[in-house]
């Protein structure tokens, strides 16, 4: 298999982070790339033109972070990062992480093409109240620990989303402000896949 990705998309990394939770390191060739330069193997893989693409063994090209995430957990031998018996729980944790995600990135590609001034339109301000709505929201519902060794897509979801914000938006401080979130941010991250993938 081959992995389209950068160094800087949370969504490549949260891929990154199933590829090694999956235990398929040895399975998937990284292919750096750069998505904003149109580069022609990208475009053939996914004519949106964005990071992450996944050609599986059959040579079919997956586009959609969580996309790829469901299809490698089909694969290797390791615990479901989506278990069916936590289904409901860990699917809307990792919809919270990937809107988390998604106001973040637009917020961080809004400012390098427009300007910062870009924060102060309908949109701008949007995206930043999503942002701490969503902050509020996993302060209160995230449990103390996670429940079980293995990691879920969900945790993996929402602590890419966070590491994406303490890496491009600063300016959020959401360790200060939400001291439940970081205990249980600093639990999950110490994994070796965090570890490994860490935003450069
Ligand atoms: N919803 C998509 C978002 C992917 C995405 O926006 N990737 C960015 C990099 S972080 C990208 O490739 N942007 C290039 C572009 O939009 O042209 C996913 O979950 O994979």
């Amino acid at each position: 298999m081959e992995l389209f990705l950068n160094a800087t998309s949370p969504y490549a990394r949260l891929v990154r982070i199933v590829v090694l939770e999956k235990g398929l390191a040895d399975a998937v060739k990284l292919r750096w790339c750069d998505p904003w330069s149109d580069d022609a193997q990208l475009l053939e893989a996914n004519p949106a033109g964005r990071i992450p693409a996944l050609i599986t063994e059959d040579g079919t090209a997956l586009s959609e972070s969580l996309v790829i995430a469901l299809y490698l957990d089909g694969m290797g031998r390791s615990e479901p990062i989506i278990p069916a018996s936590r289904l409901s729980e860990v699917l809307r944790q990792a919809g919270l992480g990937q809107s988390l995600m998604d106001a973040a990135f637009g917020t961080v590609i809004g400012r390098k093409h427009q300007g910062k001034e870009v924060d102060d339109t309908v949109l701008g301000r949007r995206r930043w109240r999503a942002i701490h709505r969503i902050l509020d929201r996993l302060e209160n519902e995230i449990s103390a620990d996670p429940v079980s060794p293995s990691m879920t897509l969900g945790e993996i979801s929402i602590a890419v989303a966070l590491d994406y914000l303490s890496f491009r938006l600063t300016e959020t401080n959401w360790p200060e402000r939400h001291e439940k979130l970081k205990a249980w941010h600093q639990h999950v991250t110490k994994k070796e896949s965090f570890a490994q993938t860490a935003f450069l």
